[in-house]
């Protein structure tokens, strides 16, 4: 109640631990002064709080005005005499805070002026953030800033066995909360994160980088025995490659690649193949090609050396084919097949790879590339050139082709045995183009490309000498007759004609016009459609028979005019002899006995061994009949199914070189047959084949095969080349066609060409490049010549003469035969187009028996020797009855297999 009350009271010196702000906190009671019973007198409702700095304890003696002022604390509330009288304490609680502070310490200094005051406690603090760890980062504990809005940045320290990735950063702020953490550590190869804590991978698990996040399980064939591994060991035989992520299964070496096959064009060959079974688990799997050339006697074999091209490349190929270029002809070679991944190298192992072995082709010689002219005069030019860079056989002779520039139609062709000529009689002052081509057994190459070469000009000795002019009147009259000559010619009726040249007896020279051919001594076939009186061209060609001198024994068949017998016949001053003899059926038309006699017209114009020859015709009285030499084992594909495999090879390849000859003759004679096939071959007691059924104009009506097409024509689908049932375009290189039909016949003694598929599935499959395949046991050689005679080019195809020379070549060489399409390359070459993904695959007899429900049959199929899926597919009806499946059912559902996997096959679905 006194006046001028001013109490003090100072604490201790109070450290501030580092602190630039700190709190205080005070919790006091105050007396309302209304409650005071002397009234207000110098009652005061509030105190003053001051501090003072200072860095030592012992500054005791401060001046009240050193002191700096906090604040004037005021009460939320004051208690009255009631409330002491209820003994309610209302305590108050106020904070202040003071800073920047610059001094260890300070003193708190409470100053009351005359109120009513208990201060109950003084609480004096400052503000921290916690130690904690973040990120795999330790911040330690962090005194707040000096101002109230201020964020102190403070770096962590990673913990054990991590490493920074980004300096960890944090920042405190004057509340003591963190915030905005920048920055992380990340525990290193071999350790995880776990409670922020990195711990080591268990045995088994690795990390390799600290960047990933948790300890991963060692990847296939690898393992890891350590605790806290950064990477996984490889098993024995298994590898990492520099590149593999260590998370990458270890792999190994690829086997070897699978169902290689080959097709042989001439000097190239085509190699294909499947992948590799086991790739090793690998994606980067290559193939490297090594050739070998090989000594058929000797059997020793080389390296191919760099002549031989390979397309794209001969290692590290990505695509599972190849072409091989440049091959010497008629040469043996070994490919070997090699495949590798991206771990070979590491492996010590050994090779993988198929090997192939395959023989070139004849081929033709390649073009001559450097010509030279010699001495060049005002009549004729001397040329000389060099041998082919590649004759691929001993060439023969050279063909000189060469025209006046700009008119090529009418040229001149010399044949020289040398490698120069002398063109003669040429116009003085003229250009000339020469094309030259080399010709081996092969046949001819390619035309060189045009050369051009001037004759030099007339000179005359001086214009205006009289003298000379009887010789340029000469001149012109020889080139008037010369023109003359030219003119004949180019108007004669056959428009080509032939003289031997007056030069080298080695040279032969020809003259050719608007393409017309015509070599010397080989008749043209004369269409009897080409006669208004076809009775004229019968007698022309075919001799008449009188009736009297024919005795018919028996009937043999049934032809399509009328029954085909068998006979003798005994011409005045001749021996009897059994002859063949047609019919035309009582009844017929005008039209059928000019169709009947047209075979005759035909027949009767060919003379060669190999085509059935016409002993004439019965045309005076009637029956008519066409009489024909005698074929004591009828047709071909009938004795080669009644003498299915009786014959040697060499025996076969007989028949189709007989067949091939009579073809040779035909072509030559212009004449294309459009129904070459076994049945319409005729075969004697010596096994000599001769063409026969000459059809006029060959509409085919006589041909049960024959089926009609969308144009409307009717032709033996399975014997005809594809551009012949598209377009009709019958040439001798369509009967090439026909005749590689022929030799599967031939070989597979009378197989049906392309079983039960039906016409349709046969033109669409020849159409997207499947063929039939390799015959049972059939020497390679045959296949590669079907193959050949089925190319889709018919320019490609061998012409019958080369076919002859090449059969001629088999036969001389027996060991050539000897080897045959190996089992396993006869199937997969039904493979050469494509094996699409997903078709049924059966890789063995069980798995397929188990397939159609016939599992209970897999034991016998065995114990019979049908242990593969080749066998089977050549299995009939009656092999089945043999071995004892005896219910029709059973029969009926394996044959249907059968049926269909053969017809799959040529659609190359079954990758047998
Ligand atoms: O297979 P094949 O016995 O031989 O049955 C047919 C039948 O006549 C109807 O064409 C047979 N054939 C045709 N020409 C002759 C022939 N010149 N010599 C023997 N048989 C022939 C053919």
């Amino acid at each position: 109640m006194e006046q001028n009350q001013n109490n003090w009271l100072l604490t201790n010196w109070i450290s501030n631990e580092g602190a630039s702000r700190i709190f205080i906190e005070l919790k006091f009671t105050l007396r309302d002064c209304n409650s005071l019973p002397g009234g207000l007198g110098t009652c005061k409702e509030t105190f003053n709080v001051y501090y003072f700095e200072s860095s030592e304890e012992d500054s005791r003696n401060i001046r009240e005005n050193q002191y700096i002022k906090i604040d004037t604390i005021a009460a939320d509330e004051s208690f009255t005499e009631l409330d002491l009288g209820d003994r309610v304490m209302k305590l108050n609680t106020e904070v202040r805070d003071v800073g920047p502070l610059t001094k260890k310490g300070f003193y708190l200094a409470f100053q009351d002026l005359g109120a009513c005051i208990a201060l109950v406690s003084v609480r004096v603090y400052y503000k921290k953030c916690p130690s904690v760890v973040r990120n795999l980062a330790l911040f330690q504990d962090t005194i707040t800033g000096a101002d109230s809005s201020q964020l102190l940045e403070v770096s962590g320290t990673c913990v054990n066995n991590s490493v920074t990735e980004e300096a960890p950063k944090m920042h405190c702020s004057a509340e003591g909360e963190w915030l905005v953490p920048i920055g992380k550590c990340m525990c290193r190869e071999g350790y995880e994160e776990k409670n922020n804590t990195c711990q080591a991978c268990r045995p088994g698990f690795f990390k390799s980088s600290p960047q990933s996040q948790l300890c991963s399980k060692c990847p296939p064939h690898s393992y890891a025995h350590q605790e806290a591994s950064t990477s996984c060991v490889c098993e024995n035989g298994y590898f990492r490659r520099g590149t593999d992520p260590y998370t990458m299964a270890c792999t190994r070496p690829p086997s070897a690649p699978r169902n290689a096959i080959s097709n042989i064009n001439e000097t190239s060959v085509f190699l294909e193949w499947m992948f590799p079974a086991d790739t090793g688990g690998r994606k980067d799997v290559y193939y490297n090609i090594i050739c070998k050339k090989c000594n058929s006697i000797s059997g020793l074999c080389e390296e191919c050396g760099i002549h031989v091209r390979y397309i794209p490349q001969q290692s590290s190929l990505r695509n599972t084919s190849v072409m091989v270029m440049d091959l010497q002809a008629h040469t043996n070679y070994t490919f070997e097949i090699e495949a590798e991944n991206g771990v070979s190298e590491l492996s010590i192992g050994s090779r993988q790879y198929v090997s192939l072995n395959v023989t070139t082709n004849q081929a033709a010689p390649s073009p001559v590339t450097h010509v030279k002219k010699g001495k060049i005069a005002k009549n004729s030019i001397s040329l000389s050139w060099q041998e082919p860079e590649r004759p691929n056989g001993i060439i023969l002779e050279y063909e000189i082709k060469y025209f006046e520039k700009d008119l090529e139609t009418s040229y001149t062709i010399i044949k020289s045995k040398e490698t120069e000529i002398m063109a003669e009689g040429l116009k003085p002052a003229s250009s000339y183009i020469f094309q030259i081509r080399a010709r081996t057994a092969a046949g001819y190459g390619a035309y060189s490309r045009r050369f051009e070469f001037e004759t030099s000009p007339v000179s005359f000795a001086a214009t205006g000498d009289q003298s000379q002019i009887p010789i340029i009147a000469v001149s012109i009259t020889v080139g008037v007759i010369l023109l003359a000559g030219v003119v004949g010619f180019l108007l004669s009726g056959r428009r080509c004609g032939y003289s031997k040249a007056k030069q080298d007896p080695e040279e032969e020279k020809m003259h050719f016009h608007n393409g017309h051919i015509k070599l010397p001594g080989i008749k043209t076939y004369i269409d009897p459609h080409t006669y208004e009186d076809p009775n004229q061209a019968v007698h022309e060609f075919a001799k008449e028979i009188d009736a009297s001198c024919i005795t018919i024994e028996r009937v043999i068949g049934a032809g399509e005019f009328g029954e085909v017998c068998s006979g003798r016949i005994k011409l005045p001053g001749k021996r009897e002899f059994p002859v063949a003899i047609k019919t035309l059926k009582a009844g017929y038309t005008d039209k059928q006995r000019r169709d009947f006699l047209g075979e005759a017209s035909i027949m009767g114009q060919f003379d060669h061994p190999n085509i059935i020859h016409l002993e004439g015709v019965v045309t005076k009285s009637k029956p008519v009949m066409i009489v024909t030499e005698y074929m004591e084992n009828g047709s071909l594909d009938t004795f080669l199914k009644k003498n299915d495999g009786q014959f040697t090879v060499i025996q076969l390849v007989g028949m189709l070189r007989g067949i091939a000859s009579g073809m040779k003759y035909l072509s030559d004679m212009g004449y294309v047959h459009r129904d070459l096939a076994a049945r319409n071959i005729l075969i004697n007691s010596n096994l000599v084949c001769k063409v026969s059924d000459f059809g006029l104009s060959r509409v085919l009506e006589d041909d049960p095969e024959a089926a009609y097409t969308t144009r409307g024509g009717k032709i033996p689908i399975r014997w005809t080349a594809p551009e012949a049932i598209a377009f009709r375009k019958f040439t001798s290189a369509s009967d090439v066609w026909s005749y590689g039909i022929v030799m599967w016949e031939v070989m597979s003694y009378g197989e049906r060409p392309y079983w039960e598929m039906t016409n349709q599935d046969v033109i669409k499959a020849v159409e997207e490049g499947y063929r039939l395949p390799s015959p049972m046991d059939c020497p390679a050689a045959l296949y590669q010549l079907m193959l050949d005679c089925w190319q889709k080019d018919r320019n490609s195809r061998p012409k019958f003469e080369e076919i002859v020379s090449m059969l001629d070549k088999l036969i001389r060489n027996p060991s050539s035969l000897k080897s045959l399409v190996n089992s396993s390359n006869r199937v997969s070459n039904l493979l050469v187009e494509h094996n699409p993904a997903g078709s049924a695959v059966y890789r063995s007899v069980n798995e397929w028996l188990e397939g159609i429900k016939m599992g209970r049959y897999t034991d016998t199929f065995m114990e019979n020797g049908y242990t593969s899926m080749d066998a089977v597919t050549q299995m009939t009806l009656d092999d089945l009855k043999r071995f004892g499946v005896t219910l029709a059912g059973h029969q009926k559902k394996i044959m249907n297999s059968i049926q269909e996997m053969r017809a799959q096959l040529l659609n190359g679905m079954v990758p047998l």
